[in-house]
C-alpha cells in the first residue's frame, strides 16, 4: 500500500476563497477530500498545509522516521524562494512531484525559477487543481517500476 503525502504551502488554505480567476473555485479541504476519493488504487493519501516554512521543513523532517514512498508539493511562494525548503528534500530523498495551479511560465518573472523543479521527478503547472490528480498518477505510474 503505497503512501502519498500531499503538501501544501503558504496561502493555499486561501483556495476558493480568493482570487479564483487564477486559482478556481475549489477550497483545500474539498480538493483533498476529492483526491482521497479518487486516489489510484492501493495509494494511501494523506495531506498537510501549512504558511509557516520552518513548519512545513519540519513535516518533511518528520518522513526520516515515518517514511512515505511518494510526495506531491505545491510549494507555492517557497518554489521561488526557499533553499531550505529544497535541501529538506534533497535529505529525505524521496520521489516527488512538484504542482502548480496556475502556469508560473505564463506570470510574473520571478515565478519563472523553482528551487524545487531539478529535484523533482515531474512537474505539472497550469493544469488547475487537476495537477494533483495528474500527479498522484504519475507517482503511482513510477512506484509499480
Ligand atoms: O500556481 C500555483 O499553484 C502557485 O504555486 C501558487 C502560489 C504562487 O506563489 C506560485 O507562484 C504558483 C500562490 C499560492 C496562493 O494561493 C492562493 C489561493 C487562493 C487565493 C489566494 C492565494
Amino acid at each position: 500500500m503505497p503512501k502519498v503525502l500531499i503538501l501544501n504551502g503558504p496561502n493555499l488554505n486561501l483556495l476558493g476563497r480568493r482570487e479564483p480567476d487564477i486559482y478556481g473555485p475549489t477550497k483545500l479541504d474539498d480538493l483533498e477530500t476529492t483526491l482521497g476519493s479518487n486516489a489510484p488504487q492501493g495509494m494511501e493519501l494523506s495531506f498537510f498545509q501549512t504558511n509557516h516554512e520552518g513548519e512545513m521543513i519540519e513535516r518533511i523532517h518528520q518522513l526520516m522516521d515515518t517514511p512515505v514512498e511518494g510526495i506531491v508539493i505545491n510549494p507555492a511562494a517557497w518554489t521561488h524562494t526557499s533553499v531550505a525548503l529544497r535541501d529538506a528534500l534533497i535529505a529525505i530523498n524521496t520521489p516527488l512531484v512538484e504542482v502548480h495551479i496556475s502556469n508560473i511560465h505564463a506570470r510574473d518573472a520571478f515565478r519563472r525559477h523553482s528551487y524545487v523543479s531539478d529535484i523533482a521527478l515531474a512537474v505539472i503547472a497550469g493544469c488547475g487543481i487537476q495537477g494533483y490528480a495528474f500527479a498522484l498518477e504519475t507517482l503511482n505510474q513510477k512506484l509499480k517500476g
